[in-house]
């Protein structure tokens, strides 16, 4: 039984109140299976949960515990972890996801669960080709366990969805949460199909906001038509408190809102009461750990990654080296991502080749002789193969068919100027050597 003082009642939400589902929704992306690994091992799980409740975040759901013998045990491990971080970080919710089924919440309850997150279709969809009740008997059901429940064990923090919200007719969803309003903290309306647009979210928030001012709202946003993070901008703006999100946005299909693009944005759009209590600095670092769990790096089109900071385009790359403002708008630093990456390779100028021959690689050379360089290097480099980067074709160019010869410079002088334009030879500490100019920021 928790202790009361850690009882949701006791809590007063933050603003913003990321409930990560990481490792309940997240587990259910195709990735795992992409990559031949088809779980997070209880060691990922483990790291995973303390990464998160070091950056700040405060609701972590998981799987009832009835899933499987390993969701079970995990539960436990998991719960060992969160009760190791009490003191340093405060209490963090585990919130298990159950159907309105009394073996989901006898094992998420007897597994110390702190709160359930109720789930059953609402949708013609579901009703007819899912779990086939009608909604009356939706409402019998619901409202009896969720009763029940809340009577029984009143320390726990209760939500319900209504699967597949964005294609219930709002009528519909009423008649279903008028019933079960009484009995829980807060209404889910997931978007589970990713049919939603800002618009319509705007909307839907207003109307639960204004037919249910005592109840929380939580966001659930997929992301099949790309929306899932404009979405969860829209709902939060509109004055949604709670909102799912998960590392990377895995999830179901192509997933969900990623819980750092999320806060990069508020942050962006100058919504600082809602970034309040994030460790917005974590966020690379995090999302490079959960890139690191899935076998793969972080995908570029996440905002909160170093392919934001990395240039290939010969222009770009002059630009950058004179000063990083002119391709970085964002202030990519506070959110972790304190390094900058140049890419020798085919569309590099001969800036990049003087810099990298001179500044990185220690030739003597001049401006002339890198533009005679760039021009053999811009032929050969479109052989390469696996076997041999750009980096050591520019070199064997430069030693074998231009005779440089290397300037001999003090150990001393030599740290301070690598960033990591050369990626066959990185430093090994990723803070090691000088970065590009920083980004300006751009409010
Ligand atoms: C699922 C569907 C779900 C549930 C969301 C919720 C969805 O995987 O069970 O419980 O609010 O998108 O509807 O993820």
């Amino acid at each position: 039984m928790i202790p009361e003082k850690f009882s949701f009642r006791n809590y007063q939400p933050r603003a913003l109140e990321i409930v990560d589902t990481t490792l309940r929704d997240g587990q259910q992306t195709s990735l795992l299976h992409d990559h031949h690994k088809y779980f997070f091992t209880r060691t990922d799980k483990e790291e995973i949960v303390r990464a998160l409740i070091i950056y700040g975040v405060k609701f972590i759901e998981l799987f009832a515990p009835i899933v499987s013998p390993q969701e079970r045990d995990d539960f436990a491990a998991i719960r060992d972890v969160r009760d190791g971080l009490i003191t340093q970080k405060g209490y963090t919710f585990l919130l298990a996801h159950v159907r309105c089924h009394p073996r989901d919440v006898e094992s998420a309850v007897e597994a110390g669960a702190d709160g359930l997150n109720f789930y059953i279709g609402t949708s013609e969809q579901s009703r007819h080709f899912n779990h086939g009740k009608e909604l009356d008997e939706i409402i019998t059901n619901s409202t009896k366990i969720i009763e029940e429940v809340r009577r029984n064990y009143p320390h726990l923090t209760l939500r319900f969805s209504g699967e597949d919200a964005f294609r219930t007719r709002p009528e519909e969803l009423f008649h279903v949460y008028d019933a079960v309003a009484p009995h829980v903290d807060r209404f889910g309306t997931p978007d589970t199909v990713g049919v939603a647009m800002p618009p319509s979210v705007a909307k839907r928030v207003q109307s639960l906001r204004e037919r249910y001012p005592n109840v929380d709202l939580e966001g659930h946003f997929h992301d099949d038509r790309g929306f899932s993070l404009y979405n969860a901008l829209e709902a939060v703006r509109s004055g949604m408190r709670f909102m799912d999100t998960t590392l990377l946005g895995i999830a179901e299909r192509s997933g969900i809102t990623s819980m750092t693009a999320l806060l990069f944005n508020l942050y962006l759009d100058r919504e600082y009461d809602k970034v309040e209590g994030y460790n917005l600095r974590g966020s690379y670092p995090i999302n490079v750990l959960a890139a690191d769990k899935l076998r793969m790096l972080v995908p570029s089109k996440e905002p909160v990654s170093l392919t934001n900071r990395t240039h290939t385009a010969g222009v770009h790359q002059n630009a950058v080296l004179h000063n990083s403002s002119v391709y970085e708008a964002h202030p990519f630093d506070l959110f972790g991502v304190s390094e900058s990456e140049i890419l020798l390779g085919p569309l590099s100028g001969w800036n990049i080749v003087h810099y990298f021959l001179k500044e990185i690689r220690y030739y003597q050379i001049d401006e002339a002789t890198a533009k005679e360089i760039a021009k053999v290097f811009k032929e050969r480099v479109y052989q390469l193969s696996p076997d041999i980067s750009p980096e050591q074709v520019l070199i064997n160019i430069a030693e074998k068919e231009f005779n440089l010869a290397k300037l001999e410079l003090p150990e001393t002088a030599r740290v301070q100027i690598v960033q990591r334009l050369d990626s066959s030879t990185r430093p090994t500490s990723l803070t090691a050597g000088i970065q590009l100019p920083k980004a300006v920021d751009a409010k």
